[in-house]
């Protein structure tokens, strides 16, 4: 029998041997099904966070899932150094499956936003012509794109820059959602490229104005400059479209993915973009010692049927407007919570008190009492995103939580 910890134990030992980089919320999980969470004690969970939208298939998804195993039990990896059976044929899979000419794969959502800024300004110098080492790349207030020197050189967040400088030069930062100052910014012509996440997840799910999206394509088109869209938390049908540009009939010049790319069973991010920009990069100017495995390649092709036959999109906008008009009707009855935004199943709320108050976390403690996971993103919001095969019933079960939750806290 083996031996059996309980969550404080557990907790106990990550307190003592591991970096205190994170403040988790006080559970400890143990099995995962679905939209459905277990922890070490037996209690069972709605998940509304799903590993930040890398879960959107639902825990430990059977079709997934079997792709590992299968793979796994054949061939992991072999690193670039030769050809694999898998590669050619994933490449071929996801390219067409988003209407792109090529895919650099890497495994990590940050390590694509890296690759996509390492592209950008290669294509800079050797297309555009920006004299060396001037290309200039354009982030957005309160972006987030992982934790490297590189993403938080572009970051406005002090906990995520402060006392790791020097920063990347070269980036520069304008408001989000702010035509006008993109406008200004691509009137230098050392701009290489602008990136940007169609809905800002870390920032506390922040929905541009309509047309926000095709503006700038516009006005990148107009001043030959690459639009990245960062689509690691918004993609792989997060917000009710397979990707959160389709809202707009955007096309970016270089599309990054992560995250729910592999169903949340191993890491798979990708790079896509055209034969033009993509053929800027040649043997021995990029890579990763995992990028592009067999596993990686048979689990992401898995994942990504998976949404398609599911119809995962589709769930997630109808569910969205479910869930978005249940915390609406809520809000008119408490003056606790001041508003709900978001897309699809990308979502979160407003907590009426200062982003320094612990009334948010209160929440999130309270509704994980009552069997819902959640957690703020900044001090007073709280993000909402569920796997995409919740189910209308499921959903009002959690709204019901959320409701009383409030209720009984605030
Ligand atoms: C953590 C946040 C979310 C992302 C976007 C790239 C990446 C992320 C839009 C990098 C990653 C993760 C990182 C994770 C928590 C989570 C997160 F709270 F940190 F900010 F989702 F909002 N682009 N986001 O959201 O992908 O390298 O992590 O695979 O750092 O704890 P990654």
């Amino acid at each position: 029998m083996l031996a059996t910890f309980s969550s404080q134990e557990l907790i106990a030992l990550e307190q003592r041997y591991g970096a205190h980089n994170y403040h988790p919320l006080p559970v400890v999980l143990a099995k995962g099904k679905g939209v459905y969470l277990w922890d070490v004690e037996g209690r069972r969970y709605f998940d509304f966070l799903s590993a930040y939208s890398a879960v959107n298939q639902g825990h430990c998804h059977p079709r997934i899932i079997q792709a590992l195993i299968e793979q796994a039990q054949t061939l992991t990896l072999t690193s670039r150094a030769f050809y694999n059976d898998k590669l050619g044929l994933y490449e071929q899979f996801i390219t067409e499956f988003f209407g792109y000419d090529r895919v650099l794969p890497m495994n990590t959502g940050v390590e694509g936003g890296e690759t996509a800024i390492k592209i950008c300004r290669k294509w800079g110098y050797e297309v555009k012509g920006i004299p060396t080492n001037q290309a200039k790349i354009i982030f957005a207030r309160r972006n987030f794109w992982g934790r490297t020197m590189a993403a938080i050189s572009s970051s406005t967040d002090p906990k995520s820059f402060t006392n790791f400088g020097p920063y990347m030069p070269g980036f520069e930062i304008i408001p989000y959602d702010d035509i006008p100052a993109l406008a200004a910014a691509l009137e230098d012509p050392h701009v290489a490229g602008v990136m940007l996440e169609p809905i800002q997840g870390e920032a506390g799910v922040i929905v541009p104005q309509e047309g926000y999206l095709k503006q700038v394509s516009a006005l990148c088109r107009t001043k030959n400059v690459l639009f990245i869209a960062d689509e690691v938390q918004t993609g792989i049908a997060r917000t009710g479209r397979m990707l959160a540009c389709d809202y707009e009939n955007v096309k970016p010049d270089i599309l990054i993915l992560g995250k729910a790319l592999s169903g949340g069973v191993y890491p798979v991010s990708a790079v896509l973009t055209s034969h033009e920009i993509m053929n800027c990069i040649r043997p021995g100017e990029h890579g990763s010692t995992y990028g592009g495995n067999p596993l990686a390649c048979a689990v992401a092709m898995a994942a990504l049927q998976v949404v398609k036959d599911e119809n995962l999109a589709e769930n997630a906008e109808r569910m969205g407007h479910i869930f978005r008009a249940r915390m609406n009707a809520m809000i008119q009855k408490t003056d606790k919570v001041t508003q709900v935004r978001g897309k699809g199943l990308l979502n979160a709320i407003v907590i009426n008190d200062t982003p320094e108050s612990d009334t948010a976390w209160n929440l999130c403690l309270a509704m994980k009492e009552r069997g819902l996971l959640a957690k703020p993103t900044h001090g007073n919001i709280i993000r909402f995103a569920p796997p995409l095969v919740i189910t209308e019933e499921q959903l009002h079960q959690c709204c019901d939580i959320i409701e009383d939750a409030v209720q009984s806290l605030l």
